[in-house]
């Protein structure tokens, strides 16, 4: 990683129309802010950029649930979720919406510029239409069974059960999802993006420059697509909600959602960048500069395909991504995680049952994150983690250092005298770990990293109780296995941050220590004659009871909402 190259991170712009869930923390959100923190330790140049996506049909079809308008909806969801990202440490340099002024002019500029130069082209077609509701029934107005895996319920612009992108017209026994009814088709314009023109530029920049150093499963999905040919797509809807289309009087036609929400990193950095009174073109336009995004699995075609030919069309300057990286899905107790079912554990109602709490729900989602295949959570195991791993591993380690310095040194770094071998083979080892971490986030496996964060904690566990300083009957020996104990325990309070910044936080204050820039970290954080702050539990046990609270919660939400569905 070169230090001069600025680094541009977009983590995927979250629907405004519910809260957060572990499943977006554990795909998107997580990663994202561990290799950000990551970077901005190391003293890199970068901007971590993301918003709300406050338009298509999924808030449409919100705010008619919730019987409010889709203002009201996006309001009340924008806010709750930008303090969710806020109260789990996620630190964006700007959280922006798609509602915003400089979003609508950027938006209906790309799209402008696009028609002038004759980027796009109109077409009239027949669409399915529902009569009742004098509605067109585009993306999730309409299902149907999908064409690929059969199920049902596949909607119009993709199957959730298989995971395939779709149109409506490939949906077979297609229904109105407002009204149950059959639609009838119906003449309408809309403006296409020639997808099939880029087919060769795209072929050349994902299948051969791409091909090694994209994960497996995002380069799989934008090769699938690449091998089944690409067609036009439209990029404008018959809605009411959204950014208007911009070359037309007439009111009733917006931008397709994943047409317009993709600009809205740009626009999202805009903001930022006037705020701050600085340039944001080298954060998108300086070829040095990397743009990685991170995203759910269901949006790769959207950032592999979509959105870096229109940066290309638009011809003036863009950098593409350099990386995008999507993890597989999270379950819930071995069940898909479902908004709508209520299956899933929300961040804001995760902290008002575990307040500050924040970094254990971190450290079990970074466990678990399904990097490579789906995977699971469930509170049995969240218990066990948080009393076995953080608790009785890292907390104690921690706690029993440094009640033992206070005890033997009056908390002040101890003096050490001979090394033995072994001390010294732990002080050369643990040197190492800074750049083991480091290499292992900059690959982008971060379950990985926090194994290897963990493994440190547990050299030093292991260490402690081994040497058994109290059963010391050598002041001088037990003073020596404090200094190298203490030398873990500043690591770790050095290295945390990225997984676990509250526990970090916490941590620099007890040993009364400044974060160090990563490649600094040397193997003596704590020199001898250094005083040491009060100390303080870092993680609590968490209770039966708590846990079976949880379990009931669900099972209560899954039992009401299969009464209300019957
Ligand atoms: N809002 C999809 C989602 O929340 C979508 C991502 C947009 S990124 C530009 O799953
Ligand atoms: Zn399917």
């Amino acid at each position: 990683m070169n230090k001069s190259n600025k680094y541009t991170v977009t983590a995927a712009l979250p629907y405004a129309n519910g809260p957060i869930h572990i499943g977006h923390l554990s795909g998107v959100y997580f990663p994202a802010d561990i290799f950000v923190r990551y970077l901005r330790r190391k003293n890199i140049d970068v901007i971590f950029i993301c918003g709300s996506d406050e338009h298509g049909v999924p808030i449409a079809m919100q705010a008619k649930k919730e019987k409010k308008t889709p203002q009201e909806i996006v309001n009340k969801y924008h806010k709750m979720i930008k303090n969710c990202f806020n109260n789990f440490g996620i630190k964006f340099d700007n959280y922006s919406r798609t509602s915003t002024k400089i979003h609508y002019k950027m938006s209906t500029s790309f799209f402008k510029k696009l028609h002038e130069k004759k980027k796009i082209f109109e077409k009239i077609s027949e669409q399915y239409y529902d009569k009742k509701y004098e509605q067109f029934l585009a993306d999730r107005y309409i299902s149907g069974i999908c064409p690929h895996c059969k199920k049902e319920e596949a909607y119009g612009d993709q199957c959730e059960h298989c995971g395939s992108s779709l149109i409506p017209e490939e949906l077979i026994h297609p229904k109105s999802t407002i009204s149950g009814s059959l639609p009838i088709l119906k003449k309408t314009k809309h403006w296409y993006f020639p997808l099939n023109k880029y087919q060769k530029f795209l072929e050349k920049w994902i299948l051969i420059n791409h091909q090694k150093d994209w994960k497996v499963n995002v380069y799989g999905q934008a090769k699938s697509w690449l091998d089944k040919g690409l067609k036009p797509r439209a990029i404008t809807r018959d809605l009411t909600w959204g950014v208007p289309v911009p070359i037309l009087q007439e009111k009733g036609k917006v931008l397709y959602v994943w047409f317009e929400a993709p600009i809205g990193y740009i626009s999202s950095t805009i903001e930022w960048a006037k705020k701050k009174k600085i340039d944001w073109k080298p954060y998108w336009k300086d070829k040095k500069t990397k743009l990685i995004q991170f995203i759910g699995k269901d949006n790769i075609v959207f950032h592999c395909i979509i959105f870096p030919v229109i940066l290309k069309a638009y011809d003036s300057g863009y950098i593409l991504p350099d990386k995008i990286l999507a993890n597989e899905f999270l379950h819930l107790e071995n069940k898909k995680i479902s908004t709508s079912k209520k299956w899933a554990v929300w961040g804001h109602e995760y902290l008002e049952d575990f307040p500050n709490q924040q970094d254990t729900l971190r450290y079990i989602l970074i466990a678990n994150m399904p990097e490579k295949k789906d995977n699971n959570f469930n509170w049995k195991d969240f218990q066990r983690r948080n009393n076995t791993e953080l608790v009785a591993i890292l907390g104690n380690f921690v706690n029993r250092s440094l009640t033992l310095v206070k005890k033997y040194n009056n908390g002040i770094v101890p003096h050490p005298s001979i090394l033995s071998i072994k001390d010294q083979n732990i002080l050369n080892k643990i040197k190492n770990y800074p750049e083991y971490i480091g290499n292992l986030i900059e690959s982008f496996k971060f379950k990985e990293s926090l194994a290897c964060f963990m493994n440190l904690a547990k050299v030093g566990n292991k260490y402690l109780t081994e040497e058994e300083p109290w059963k010391k009957k050598e002041i001088k020996r037990i003073k020596t296995i404090l200094y190298v104990s203490l030398q873990i325990v500043g690591m770790l309070a050095q290295l945390s941050e990225p997984f676990l910044p509250y526990t970090a936080k916490k941590l620099l204050n007890i040993l009364r220590i400044k974060p160090f820039f990563w490649n600094k970290i040397k193997e003596k954080i704590l020199c001898p004659g250094h005083l040491l702050g009060d100390n303080t539990f870092l993680f609590k046990k968490i209770t039966n009871k708590s846990i079976e609270k949880q379990i009931k919660k669900l099972e209560k939400n899954n039992i009401n909402t299969k009464k209300n569905s019957k």
